[in-house]
């Protein structure tokens, strides 16, 4: 276990001499005598734009910086019309996971996730040499002592500001498409430097800015998006309801996670919403995925996602923003209900109502 506050976001990792130089020792020492040559870096399950630019980052590093040849690998496809623009607008590849050979690797690294996240696999075979993240570590996985480079910033918006905190102090002129990946992380995951933010963001955003190719932004931040998405819009706006300061929308099943996600931000935007839960169903992945957001004056979005779970599947958090997972017996019908029918009575005696809610009926429907 971390000795990391979840509440108080406290706990920097503290590295004798630089961060930097602790990696590359770190890096150095387990490629001498490993029969693989290269270096495996790998994130959560179909990656968000926080997750592809501290790939993007760390590429980039490993190899002008560090001389090491890294893989990057990813799980699961990219569904979201944003997502996908960024990896299209810079033409971007990554490996599938499916497809590695693990002795071809001295060993892995993980960024923006951690080990016992539901959405993150690691291969057995390879030591976990560094995790760069920014949530709070899950119960039962693997702190300081368990990873040797091991710098998780909770007070940190984004992890692609802190891969960009290890290229500024290598001394590195940032190229345009790594600067553009980086950016569009710290972008995203602080919505604009709107929540969660730390100097360091402000300053991974700025100097990101600069040197990324600002014509291909407007399209990443405002693709084309599918006729199915509108259907799926739909849905949602006809589920959401508001309980007082909640706003609860429980999807059945839905295409891709990071929809969830979405509507989450989207909700929280209704006047009168401090707390939003979303959830759905993701079939090609096995599990209910669950997005939950609080908004400045309401609190951290980790211990409220821990009362909702209520012990069910995996979680983590940072700030304003949690997402937990719960896998679900897809042959057994009605497990997708029984999770939503939980999850509606634990997100409502967080304020005190039964599974009911109390308000009346005009305040239940949004439409
Ligand atoms: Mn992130």
């Amino acid at each position: 276990m971390s000795q990391q506050d979840p509440h108080t976001g406290s706990g920097e990792p503290e590295f004798l001499g630089s961060a930097l130089a602790h990696l590359h020792e770190v890096l150095r020492t387990a490629a001498e005598g490993a029969s693989g040559e290269r270096l495996l870096v790998l994130t959560h399950r179909g990656p968000d734009p926080d997750a592809i630019g501290a790939l993007e980052g760390m590429r980039f590093l490993l190899d002008r910086s560090l001389g090491i040849q890294a893989d990057i690998v990813t799980v699961g496809r990219i569904h979201r019309a944003e997502n996908l623009a960024l990896v299209r607008a810079l033409d971007l590849e990554f490996g599938e996971y499916d497809e590695i050979r693990p002795q071809e690797y001295f060993g892995s690294l993980l960024v923006d996730t951690q080990p016992g996240f539901g959405h993150t696999v690691l291969p057995e075979e390879l030591p976990l040499l560094g995790v760069l993240d920014h949530h709070v570590t899950p119960e039962g996985g693997a702190g300081p002592d368990e990873v040797p480079h091991h710098d998780v910033r909770l007070g940190v918006g984004a992890t692609s500001s802190i891969v960009w905190d290890y290229i500024r102090e290598s001394g590195l002129e940032l190229e345009p498409v790594v600067a553009t990946a980086l950016f569009c992380g710290v972008r995203y995951d602080t919505k604009d430097l709107s929540r969660n933010v730390s100097t360091l963001d402000e300053e991974a955003y700025y100097e990101t800015f600069r040197r990324a190719h600002r014509e291909v932004l407007p399209s990443i931040h405002n693709p084309p998006l599918p006729r199915k998405y509108y259907a799926e819009l739909h849905r949602a706006l006809d589920l959401a309801c508001q309980h007082g300061p909640l706003v609860l929308c429980l999807l059945g099943e839905v295409s891709h996670p990071e929809f969830v996600a979405e509507m989450a931000d989207f909700f929280l935007r209704m006047r009168g919403a401090s707390w939003v839960v979303v959830g759905g169903f993701v079939e090609e992945e096995g599990e209910y995925v669950i997005s939950l957001r609080t908004d400045q004056a309401f609190g951290n979005a980790y211990p409220l996602l821990q009362r909702v779970m209520g012990g069910e599947g995996t979680f983590g958090g940072h700030g304003h923003i949690a997402g937990g997972r719960i896998p679900v017996e897809a042959a057994r019908e009605g497990a997708v209900e029984e999770i939503e029918e939980r999850l509606n009575v634990l997100a409502l005696a967080v304020i005190g109502k039964d599974e009911h809610g109390e308000d009346g009926p005009e305040e239940r429907d949004l439409i």
